[in-house]
């Protein structure tokens, strides 16, 4: 009991951690704050790979800055009270920096973490740290503890175990480990069979390991449980757990037989020391509450939040990412193309191939139209105007709209409603000259009965041979007998043919429900393939603009009519 305690920590100690353990340190950090000490034990992070900032952590509730320096001379300078180094130095590093801190002498103690630093520099190490009086906790340790008072990096594990096993405060009992498992079961039994640990060291699982478990008290109890770190290895009988354990018992140690009882007799021994009033045992104290982090509370499903943003389309989280609940591999594997892509992302469905098809040949056919039309225009103008592709694809969308480009939904509502309601062709004609309205998906600039436009002719032989029904389709056909024998241009343009087209498409394919197939209408599905058409002709336009280095364009005089108004032309 209280054998191989030491004076090296206390309330009061500062470390500087090597490394950017950001985990080790909030974890030292929760334990001083449960420990209710007055200020955090890391005062400084060294780093050499980046520049001298300030890291964020929690101190209780409150946020704190944690300043990390690139060089250790300027951390020590700025931080005379520190006397513990945490080396979290990978194992090329360790020896360096291990050596380096012992030019300090404000270091009385330095922990090293990394494992399989060779022999010969660990024999340096702990030669020069005897010269300099230099304490050495490792290698290959996960540290120690000091209940009450200072934790090293990760020892004792994740909050929950320290609260488990007590380590907020002092017990009477105090332990050497080779490891942080080792350590971890030792707080666990002490917890349960004592009034706790008063300190607790894990020196390291190598051959060397520096640090010296000072005096051994005659209350004792020990046991020597071999496992397969370096240092357990045994070369000679004399090394074995037997031998040690048998010597330790004729030294008047207390030993179990084996490590099954070791719980037992420290319990007893414990007891008897109580009993006989060597040991006070501690007071029981409440520590104060360190809020649980978010994502851990969350993990452990203690807490609930709604979400700001739902999705239900596309999932990166995983290992593999996931589109309406297809991996992508899978995605590629059943060579559902672009179309069947879009399928998944627009209308979380996987479509049938003729369908997959079909969508691929409207972005197909809307690709482009010609420099003339309104958003190529656009397009074109603004990349001459020196403007960047995003800003002249965008200048070239905006102008998609009910007359160019963006009549696809409202044709796609026009036809189904007059033909839902059982509207006859000629009727629906009439109601909408009447009501002095345009019927979306009628009419072109350019295209007319003379001069068809060839897009709508292979989406028509497609879709006729293909669809499952084209009822709505063979409805706006019939309307455009009517409009054309008005005027031969009033033909089912490319918008209304594919707008008309697609509700039967999500009608009769098998994937939607009627009200599922009316909401896509609604919310403005079908623009969108319009839209994402015609970028691949802006980008196009733009990308030429640039390559033939055209400049600003300016509209000429000639081709603008300039107008006074009205009264002052009289
Ligand atoms: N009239 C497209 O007009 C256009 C009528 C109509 C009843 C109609 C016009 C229109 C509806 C919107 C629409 C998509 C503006 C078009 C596209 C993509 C493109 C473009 C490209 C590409 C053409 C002359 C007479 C007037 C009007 C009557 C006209 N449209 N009646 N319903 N829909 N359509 N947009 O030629 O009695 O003489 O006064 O708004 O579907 O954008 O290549 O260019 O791929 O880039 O200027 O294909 O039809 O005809 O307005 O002078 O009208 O016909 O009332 O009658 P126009 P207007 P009246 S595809």
């Amino acid at each position: 009991v209280k054998a191989g305690a030491t004076n090296l920590f206390s309330k009061h100690t500062k470390s500087i951690v090597w490394g950017m353990q950001t985990r080790a340190v909030q974890g030292m950090l929760d334990f001083d704050y449960v420990c209710s000490r007055d200020e955090p034990s890391v005062a400084a992070m060294v780093y050499p790979f980046t520049g001298d900032h300030k890291q964020k952590y929690y101190w209780g509730h409150k946020e704190i800055l944690i300043p990390v320096y690139k060089n250790m001379s300027d951390a020590m300078k700025k931080h005379p009270d520190v006397d513990v180094l945490i080396n979290f130095a990978s194992l090329r590093s360790a020896f360096d920096s291990t050596m380096e801190t012992m030019q300090y002498p404000q270091i009385h103690t330095i922990a090293i973490i990394a494992e399989g630093i060779p022999e010969a520099h660990t024999r340096k190490i702990i030669k020069v740290a005897d010269e300099k009086g230099v304490t050495i906790i490792g290698p290959a340790t996960v540290g120690g503890i000091k209940p009450g008072c200072f934790k090293i990096g990760n020892t004792g594990g994740m909050l929950d175990n320290i609260l488990a096993s007590k380590l907020y405060r002092p017990g009477s009992v105090a332990y050497v480990s080779r490891s942080g498992g080792m350590s971890n079961e030792l707080n666990n039994i002490i917890s349960r069979t004592t009034d706790g640990v008063f300190e607790g060291v894990a020196i390291g699982g190598d051959r060397h390991t520096g640090w010296c478990a000072g005096v051994l008290g005659r209350c004792g109890v020990w046991c020597i449980v071999q496992f397969g770190h370096a240092g357990a290895c045994a070369s000679q009988a004399s090394e074995t757990a037997v031998a040690k354990n048998l010597a330790l018992k004729e030294a008047g140690a207390f030993v179990p037989k084996s490590f099954d009882e070791l719980g037992e007799i420290i319990n007893s021994v414990y007891d008897d020391l109580v009993a006989k009033g060597v040991i006070q045992p501690a007071e029981e104290m409440p520590p104060p509450t360190v809020p649980m982090d978010y994502s851990w509370a969350r993990e452990l499903g203690l807490i609930r939040k709604p979400a700001s943003f739902m999705t239900s389309i596309c999932d990166e989280r995983g290992q593999e990412l996931i589109y309406a609940g297809m991996p992508i591999t899978e995605v590629f594997k059943s060579e559902i193309g672009l179309g069947g892509t879009l399928g998944l992302l627009w209308f979380q469905r996987r479509l049938p191939r003729y369908a997959c098809q079909f969508i691929e040949m409207c972005l197909m056919v809307t690709a482009d139209h010609g420099p003339a039309v309104s958003g190529a225009h656009n397009t074109i103008v603004c990349a001459r105007a020196g403007k960047d592709l995003i800003s002249s694809l965008t200048s070239g969308l905006l102008t998609i709209g009910d007359r160019f480009g963006g009549a696809l939904d409202a044709a796609a509502k026009q036809f189904s409603k007059a033909f839902d309601s059982s509207m006859l062709p000629m009727e629906f004609v009439n109601k909408m000259k009447k009501d002095g309205k345009l019927i979306m998906g009628i009419g072109h600039r350019v295209k007319s009965i003379n001069n068809p436009d060839m897009r709508v002719q292979i989406l028509k032989d497609f879709v006729k041979q293909h669809f499952p029904s084209t009822q709505l389709l063979d409805y706006a056909l019939d309307v455009e007998k009517i409009t054309t024998s008005k005027k031969p241009n009033l033909i089912l343009n490319v918008d209304g043919f594919i707008g008309v087209a697609f509700v039967d498409l999500l009608r009769t394919c098998g994937g939607f429900t009627r009200d599922e197939a009316d909401e896509f209408v609604e919310i403005g599905a079908l623009n969108g393939i319009f839209v994402l058409g015609r970028s691949m002709g802006f980008i196009g336009h733009y990308l030429d603009q640039k390559r033939l280095k055209q400049g600003l364009y300016r509209h000429p005089w000639d081709d603008i009519s300039y107008v006074l108004p009205e009264h002052m032309s009289m």
